[in-house]
């Protein structure tokens, strides 16, 4: 008999950080997204104004659904019902851009973050340049008493989107040993 269970993954993090694209990247099924064109100007012509969705079927029994929640403050509904009987975190924070981690800082706190959640920070737009955001998503950490893992990735390029999930897969397994 099939014993499929499903774990639940909040992709969250700032206006264009990479949150759509990843769970593209990852999805073994089509992905649900509701980009639309922005009524305000945020930088980029589309933003998420729903929740994205998609899916990764690990083994027979395991399958992953990962929900992509939109970085604006007033989507915080929707960030209510992810938050509900979530398994894992992937925060997501854009390079050399202090709102991001504001917003890494703010969602930390939202979504009650504990050494004994899985949770992955990845650090996006990168582009390999040699900037002290690092030093600020550490900071962030450490006033948050939190030891997290912290990738530098680019969410286009397959390879780092799976990294972050097999750290996540990891940590789970870890957290559930405990
Ligand atoms: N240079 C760079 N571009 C990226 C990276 N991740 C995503 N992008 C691009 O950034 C834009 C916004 O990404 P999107 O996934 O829509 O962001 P979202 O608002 O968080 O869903 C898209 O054009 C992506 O192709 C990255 O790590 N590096
Ligand atoms: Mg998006």
């Amino acid at each position: 008999m099939n014993d499929l269970t499903q774990k639940k993954i909040a992709v969250i993090g700032s206006v264009g950080v990479g949150k759509t694209t990843l769970i593209n990247r990852l999805s073994n099924n089509d992905t649900i997204n509701t980009d639309v064109v922005s009524s305000v100007d945020i930088g980029k012509e589309m933003t998420t104004v729903g929740i994205d969705y998609g899916q990764i079927y690990v083994d027979d029994e395991i399958n992953l659904a990962l929900y992509g929640v939109p970085g604006q403050r007033k989507y915080s509904l929707v960030w209510d019902f992810v938050k509900e009987g979530l398994w894992g975190l992937v925060i997501l924070v854009k390079d050399n851009d202090r709102h991001s981690i504001e917003e890494m800082d703010y969602l930390l706190d939202y979504f009650s973050v504990k050494d004994d959640m899985p949770c992955v920070i990845g650090v996006t737009h990168f582009n390999n340049k040699v900037t002290n955001e690092l030093t600020l998503v550490h900071e962030c950490l450490r006033k948050h008493q939190l030891n997290l893992p912290v990738y530098t990735v680019d969410t286009r390029i397959k390879e780092d989107a799976l990294m972050i999930m097999n750290t996540l897969i990891a940590l789970a397994e870890e957290v559930s040993h405990v």
